[in-house]
């Protein structure tokens, strides 16, 4: 990896903070990014002139990509357009997964190029008094906020229907590595639709991906107008990478991955219900135990539940001895106030040790101290939120595999 500094870097090293007329949240982000575009303008090179030095960036001499960032095996399994973090590369670090090591879920055969100079975010449809367009200087120069949040496929955890239902479910074969954490900032969506004159009979926004599939899929208009529900333009303290949705993102906290729509060119805000493949034949609940919803197939996914994961290798190997177990637990609804591991394949039950910080719609750390005993060993975790909600011992089947929540068994030898 580039280790170079980034400009913006230096900047602040020779400027000390107290000096620094911006407020300490998001609108200093903000502003270092104008000032990078400001100085890009004019250039051939914009979008690298933006970007981070080092990891991702899509240069104008490549080909079409399906991923663009480096995907090294010791931090990835891939498969096709799809990158899953390896939990074992979470052990000895923090709450935010690096960018460089965060999943990907990409719908579409290739990365959009996307020229943030000449790139709009459209705002129209029949929820607006005022529809129009927003340039990417006129977004980061709006007040912004920066939030600490877990981002999370709907189809983590699919694998482990074949272990509880016997039956294997094509899509992406998510493990548990199809989750990330990472400070997102960026315009509250209400900010735009407000100034884009949002009707009170407005219904639902749909955004709407500049990617070869036009990904797309409507949140209700509660939801697109709470506090936390944000136009994301940087990830971890630095413009988005291609993979993750430059220029601009949408987030909605909490929400199963396909909410949280990249590479935005519009958004349409409708006084009627909107559809998309995103919410009718797909992300929704297919089974038995799920009733149709005409048009869709059946309920749409919205929030994500409980689930953990512990920092090992699957079904790998490891040193007997005296070792620090470690985990991390979510809930999209929430925060984790419970988290318990049995070490015996579900026998016996002990409490892990929850590490700082622990906040909403995030995970939590935890970690107990193990012998680990040469031989084959198979570990549980099963944690509760603040809402109720514990990790069940079993979930109802659904055809995609969604929304995998139950305890997971985890094999792993020590020799
Ligand atoms: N335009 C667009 N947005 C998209 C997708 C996509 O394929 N195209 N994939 C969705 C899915 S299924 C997930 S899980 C998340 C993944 O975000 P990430 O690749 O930044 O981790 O993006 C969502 N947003
Ligand atoms: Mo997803």
């Amino acid at each position: 990896m580039d280790t170079k500094d980034p400009p913006e870097t230096k900047d602040r090293q020779q400027k000390p903070v107290e000096k620094s007329p911006l407020p300490q949240d998001g609108r200093k982000v903000s502003r270092r990014l104008f000032m990078q575009i400001a100085a890009a303008a004019g250039g051939a090179a914009t979008i690298s002139a933006v970007l981070p030095q080092g990891i991702g960036r899509l240069e104008a001499a490549d080909p079409p990509r399906a991923i663009v960032k480096p995907t090294p095996p010791e931090l990835f399994y891939q498969s096709g357009s799809n990158l899953e973090m390896r939990w074992e590369a979470m052990y000895n670090r923090g709450t935010l997964v690096p960018t460089e090591m965060f999943f990907v879920r990409n719908n579409s055969a290739a990365v959009p190029r996307i020229d943030p100079a000449a790139w709009r975010l459209r705002v129209e449809g029949s929820g607006l008094s005022r529809p129009g367009e927003f340039s990417y200087e006129a977004l980061l120069a709006m007040p912004s906020i920066s939030m600490i949040k877990a981002l999370e496929c709907a189809g983590n955890g699919r694998n482990f229907f074949e272990v509880s239902h016997g039956k294997k479910i094509p899509g992406t074969p998510w493990n548990l590595g199809g989750i990330g954490v990472a400070e997102w900032t960026g315009v509250p969506l209400r900010e735009v639709l407000e100034r884009a004159g949002v009707k009170p009979t407005a219904r639902e926004v749909m955004a709407e991906g500049l990617d070869e599939k036009k990904v797309s899929r409507p949140i209700p208009i509660d939801k697109a107008m709470e506090k936390e529900t944000l136009l994301v333009y940087a990830m971890n303290g630095q413009p988005l990478l291609p993979d993750h949705g430059f220029p601009l993102r949408l987030f909605v906290p909490g929400w199963v991955g396909i909410a949280n729509i990249k590479w935005v060119g519009r958004l349409e805000v409708s006084e009627q219900p909107l559809y998309s493949e995103y919410n009718t034949k797909r992300y929704v609940f297919i089974g038995p135990d799920y009733p149709p919803q005409p048009p869709a197939l059946g309920p749409m996914l919205t929030t994500q539940k409980v689930k953990s994961a512990f920092e090992l290798p699957w079904n790998g190997t490891i040193a007997a001895g005296r070792r620090l177990l470690r985990g991390r637990s979510w809930s999209g609804e929430g925060r984790i106030t419970r988290v318990e591991v049995s070490l015996d394949g579900g026998q016996t039950w002990q409490p892990a040790r929850l590490r700082e910080p622990n906040q909403e719609q995030a995970w939590v750390r935890w970690d107990l101290d193990w012998e680990a005993r040469p031989g084959i060993h198979r570990l549980q975790a099963r944690a509760t939120d603040n809402r109720g909600n514990r990790q069940p011992d079993k979930v109802p089947f659904n055809e995609e595999g969604y929304a995998y929540w139950a305890v997971v068994t985890h094999t792993i030898t020590a020799t």
